[in-house]
């Protein structure tokens, strides 16, 4: 479809690559907060189709750039070279994640293959303030006529045709991206605890000794209950979902908050609230009161005791929510007044 000739390009295309990479860039920091499947899979839809969208206006893209060129030097603006860059690596690695390439460019060399993606796409993000910054192009009232509409009407169903296409074709080779859950992560380990990755969040390390006793505070009160004593037989098949872009699904065996708290600080939970989970390392994260029923501390997985990298003695199991929230080593848990939104989005070590 002939939505103007490329000899015409100019605002209308800077505009477009914007809100694509303004979609690509929040819909990827979205993809690590989601750990439900439905939710997750439109998601990962929409940053795929935004990503590959971006192919669509190279052509036009060319014209600009060309145009500029012919102009001295002083009148064109920095970080377009370096930008053009950034972007086509970033979606390079990130078809790269989504096909499942093994090899040097998968996980196993070490760094994950989406994690060089995510790094490219943050500085992407940088350099494309840089690059905007004063050359702001200013909405105009046409924008958003008829004709703007249907130009970027077409431009998101070129968009999501593309990555319906990159799907398909996933299926019909039988690539090993045909096989990956909603949230974009390939199985690994699945009933087999010692064939997981051993993950760490951002700076994290395993401890030398974990802590022998469990901490349960709230209003003030604190018991201390040994770690042996966690061992309940309460059974969670649930998904670890890494945002490295693994997952595993085991059986997780220890004992389910609700019940652990209700029986040491029974009269002190509050009605709402939250419960702060505390690895003996600092690591935390925040989850409402009211999960508690569906969350475990688990001393097993598979029928075998933790192995140090994956948390012993004790983790919690998040189920529904991705890696990060499931916290290991697990040294203190806390009811607090304050609600689990205050905290940052993501951990910070
Ligand atoms: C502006 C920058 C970005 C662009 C252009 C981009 C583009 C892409 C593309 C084209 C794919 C492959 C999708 C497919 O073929 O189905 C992809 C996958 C992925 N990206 Fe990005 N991305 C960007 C930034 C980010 C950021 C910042 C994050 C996370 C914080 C992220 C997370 C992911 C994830 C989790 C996948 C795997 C999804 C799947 O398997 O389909 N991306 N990205
Ligand atoms: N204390 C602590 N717990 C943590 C992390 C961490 O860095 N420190 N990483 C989280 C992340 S990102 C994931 S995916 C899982 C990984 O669990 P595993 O190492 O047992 O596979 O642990 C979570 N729990
Ligand atoms: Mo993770």
């Amino acid at each position: 479809m002939a939505l103007t000739s490329p000899r015409r390009a100019g605002r209308r295309t800077n505009v477009g690559l914007l809100a694509l990479l303004v979609v690509a860039g929040g819909s990827g920091v979205l993809a690590f907060a989601v750990g439900a499947p439905g939710p997750a899979r439109l998601v990962v839809a929409a940053h795929g189709a935004a990503g590959l969208g971006l192919l669509l206006l190279v052509p036009w893209k060319a014209v600009v750039v060309r145009r500029a060129w012919r102009r001295p030097p002083d009148t064109r603006g920095s970080g377009g070279v370096s930008l053009g860059v950034a972007t086509l690596l970033t979606l390079l690695t990130g078809v790269l994640h989504a096909v499942g390439v093994t090899g040097p460019w998968s996980w196993t060399a070490g760094v994950p293959v989406l994690h060089v993606h995510v790094a490219l796409g943050v500085a992407t993000g940088a350099l494309l303030v840089v690059h905007a910054w004063g050359r702001r192009q200013r909405p105009r009232a046409t924008d958003l006529d008829r004709r703007g509409l249907l130009r970027a009407g077409a431009l998101g169903a070129g968009a999501a045709a593309l990555w319906g296409a990159g799907e398909g074709l996933l299926r019909l080779t039988g690539a090993p991206g045909a096989e990956r859950r909603a949230t974009g992560s390939f199985e690994r380990g699945t009933d087999d605890p010692a064939a997981m990755p051993v993950t760490q969040w951002i700076s994290d390390v395993v401890p030398d000794a974990a802590s022998a006793t469990l901490s349960l505070v709230a209003a003030g009160r604190r018991v201390q209950v040994p770690v042996t004593d966690l061992d309940r037989g309460d059974v969670v098949r649930a998904v670890l979902d890494c945002t490295g872009g693994w997952y595993a699904v085991q059986d997780w065996r220890g004992v389910r908050l609700d019940r652990l708290l209700t029986e040491h600080l029974d009269g002190q939970l509050p009605a709402d609230g939250s419960v702060d989970v505390v690895s003996v390392t600092g690591f935390r994260r925040r989850l409402p009161l009211s999960d508690a029923g569906g969350l475990l501390l688990a001393t097993h997985a598979a029928g075998r005791p933790l192995a140090p990298g994956h948390g012993a003695p004790v983790r919690l199991v998040a189920p529904g929510r991705r890696g990060f929230w499931w916290v290991k080593w697990v040294a203190r848990v806390e009811v607090v007044d304050a609600p689990w939104w205050l905290q940052s989005p993501f951990p910070l070590q």
